[in-house]
C-alpha cells in the first residue's frame, strides 16, 4: 500500500516535472538525462551492435532504453516514497534532482514530491484513522486539499503551454517544387523517407521559426546571427541528393533521395568574411548534435544549407529549420536542425567521430533490389518479373550494374536510368524470365574501374559493404 501510494505520486511527479519542461526547457528532465548519458553508450561501437542485433535497425533499442529508464525512475522513487516519510523521501529526490539537472529549480521535485506524498497519505488513509486524531485531520486534510490543488493549476497550465507550442509553428512559403505536385521517378516521399536520431523521437527538437537563429562566429570577420527570412537573401539551388545513414546494412531501408532546396555554405561564409586563420566547420545542433569539416571541404559550391525538402519546408523530424547537405558523404556528417556555426582553426571531432565511427564518412559504393523485396522474396512467373534496384556511390557516378540470378555464378547487365542530378542514386531495371523454382539473386555496380567491394563488412566504422543477395521463389 505504501509503495502503491508512492508509486502513484512518482507518476504525478514525473508528468508535472515533464510540463514544466516543455514549457521551460532549460529546466531539464531527469529521466531525459539519464536517458542521454545511456545514449552516448549506446553510441559506442561494441553496444552499437549488440543493441542492433537485439533490436534491428532504426529506433527500437532506443526505446527499449528510455522504457528502461522510465522505469528505474519510477521504481526508485516508489522506493524512496514508500520506505521513508514524506519529507525524507522528498529531501532525497530534491538532491537527486539537483545533482542530476545542476539546476537548483530541481529543489521544486523534492517540495512536490513529498507533499505528493503527504497528500496521498491522508487521502488513502481509512476513515478511522482520519476520525481518531481529528484536529489534526482537519489540518491536513486542507493541506492535502491545497496540494492538489495547486497540481491540477500547474498541470493544466502545462497542457495549455504545450498546445500553444504545438500550434504555433509557423513556416515559410514552399519554393521550387510546388507543394503536393507529383514527384519524379525515384524521388522518396517525405512520408515514407528514412529516419535516424540520436534522441528518442519524442525529444528531437521542435524549432519554433519565430525564435530560431543561426548563430555565425569563431574566426569570422562579422559575427551575426540570421533568422530564417534573412537567410532568404541568398540565391536560392535546388538539388537531388541522396541520403544514406552509415549504418545502414548492404540492401538497408535506412537511404532515400529527395528534392533539396537551399542556399551555398560559401555564400553565407563569404557573408561573413573569413579570418585567415580559419581552417575548419563546425557545426552545433539544437540537440546537441556535432560535426567539423575542413574549410576547403565546406567552401564547394555543392555544399549546402536547405530548408526545404520535396517542395515542403523541412518537417521537424528531419531537420526545420535549417540542415546541413555534404554530397558524398553519409547523413552523419549533416546536422539537422542546426543553431550555431563555428569557425575555427582547429578540428573538434563530431558527435558520432567521438564514439569511433568515420571521421571523414565517404560513402561506400552499394547496390540494393527493391523489386522483387527482400522481405516478401516470391514472383508469379507469369506476373511481374523486372528486377528494380538502385545503385550509390554519393556523388561519383554509376557506370554499369550487374545482376546475377543464380548465385552469382553469372552476371548479366541491367538497364540504368540516367540520375537527374550527379548527387542521386542511379534507379536500373533487369528483364529476365524465370521459370517456378528458387533463384539466388545478386547485384553489383562500377564507378569507371571502380568495382563495388565485394568482401561483406559490417556498417562500422567505414558504412557497409558486400553484394546485396537474398533467395527469390519464383511460382
Ligand atoms: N542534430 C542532429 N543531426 C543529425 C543527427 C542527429 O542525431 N542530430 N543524426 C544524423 C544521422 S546519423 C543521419 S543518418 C541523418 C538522418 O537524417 P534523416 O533522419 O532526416 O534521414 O541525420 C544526421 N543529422
Ligand atoms: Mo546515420
Amino acid at each position: 500500500m505504501r509503495f502503491l501510494r508512492a508509486f502513484i505520486a512518482a507518476v504525478a511527479l514525473s508528468l508535472l516535472g515533464y510540463l514544466a519542461y516543455l514549457t521551460f526547457p532549460g529546466l531539464g528532465y531527469p529521466p531525459l538525462i539519464v536517458f542521454g548519458k545511456l545514449t552516448q553508450l549506446l553510441g559506442l561501437p561494441v553496444i552499437f551492435q549488440f543493441v542492433h542485433s537485439l533490436f534491428g535497425l532504426g529506433q527500437g533499442g532506443k526505446i527499449f532504453a528510455f522504457t528502461g529508464v522510465v522505469l528505474l525512475w519510477l521504481g526508485g522513487l516508489s522506493l524512496l516514497g514508500g520506505a521513508l516519510k514524506p519529507q525524507v523521501a522528498g529531501l532525497v529526490t530534491a538532491v537527486i534532482v539537483v545533482l542530476l539537472t545542476r539546476n537548483w529549480p530541481g529543489v521544486l521535485y523534492g517540495v512536490v514530491y513529498g507533499g505528493l506524498l503527504a497528500a496521498l497519505t491522508h487521502l488513502l488513509a481509512p476513515r478511522e484513522a482520519r476520525r481518531t486524531h481529528h484536529g489534526a485531520t482537519d489540518h491536513s486534510r486542507r493541506a492535502a486539499t491545497g496540494w492538489l490543488a495547486l497540481g491540477s493549476v500547474a498541470v493544466a497550465s502545462g497542457g495549455l503551454a504545450t498546445l500553444y507550442r504545438g500550434g504555433s509553428q509557423s513556416r515559410t512559403a514552399a519554393v521550387g517544387l510546388k507543394p503536393g505536385s507529383p514527384l519524379p521517378g525515384g524521388v522518396t516521399p517525405v512520408s515514407e523517407w528514412y529516419y535516424v536520431s540520436k534522441n528518442l523521437e519524442a525529444f528531437d527538437p521542435k524549432i519554433k521559426a519565430e525564435s530560431w537563429k543561426l548563430q555565425v562566429d569563431g574566426l569570422v570577420r562579422r559575427e551575426r546571427s540570421y533568422t530564417l527570412p534573412e537567410l532568404q537573401k541568398f540565391e536560392q539551388v535546388t538539388e537531388e541528393l541522396t541520403l544514406s545513414c552509415i549504418s545502414n546494412p548492404v540492401g538497408g531501408p535506412l537511404m532515400s533521395n529527395g528534392i533539396w532546396q537551399g542556399f551555398r555554405l560559401a555564400d553565407l561564409l563569404a557573408d561573413v568574411g573569413l579570418d585567415r586563420q580559419a581552417r575548419y566547420v563546425l557545426w552545433e545542433a539544437a540537440d546537441g548534435y556535432t560535426e567539423s569539416l575542413p574549410l576547403g571541404q565546406a567552401l564547394e559550391r555543392d555544399v549546402l544549407l536547405v530548408t526545404h525538402l520535396n517542395g515542403e519546408p523541412l518537417s521537424p523530424r528531419h531537420g526545420f529549420p535549417l540542415r546541413v547537405l555534404i554530397p558524398g558523404r553519409y547523413g552523419m556528417k549533416q546536422p539537422r536542425w542546426i543553431t550555431r556555426i563555428r569557425l575555427s582553426a582547429t578540428d573538434k571531432p563530431g558527435y558520432w567521430v567521438k564514439r569511433d565511427w568515420s571521421k571523414t564518412a565517404l560513402v561506400e559504393l552499394t547496390s540494393r533490389i527493391d523489386y522483387p523485396a527482400e522481405t516478401t522474396p516470391v514472383l508469379r512467373a507469369d506476373g511481374d518479373t523486372r528486377m528494380r534496384g538502385i545503385s550509390f556511390f554519393g556523388s561519383r557516378p554509376v557506370t554499369r550494374v550487374e545482376v546475377s540470378t543464380d548465385g552469382q555464378k553469372t552476371w548479366k547487365e541491367a538497364k540504368l536510368i540516367p540520375p537527374r542530378s550527379k548527387h542521386a542514386w542511379t534507379p536500373w531495371t533487369f528483364d529476365w524470365s524465370p521459370t517456378p523454382g528458387a533463384y539466388e539473386v545478386a547485384v553489383r555496380a562500377w564507378s569507371g574501374t571502380i568495382a563495388q567491394k565485394p568482401e561483406e563488412k559490417d556498417a562500422l566504422p567505414e558504412g557497409a559493404t558486400g553484394y546485396h543477395h537474398f533467395i527469390v521463389n519464383v511460382s
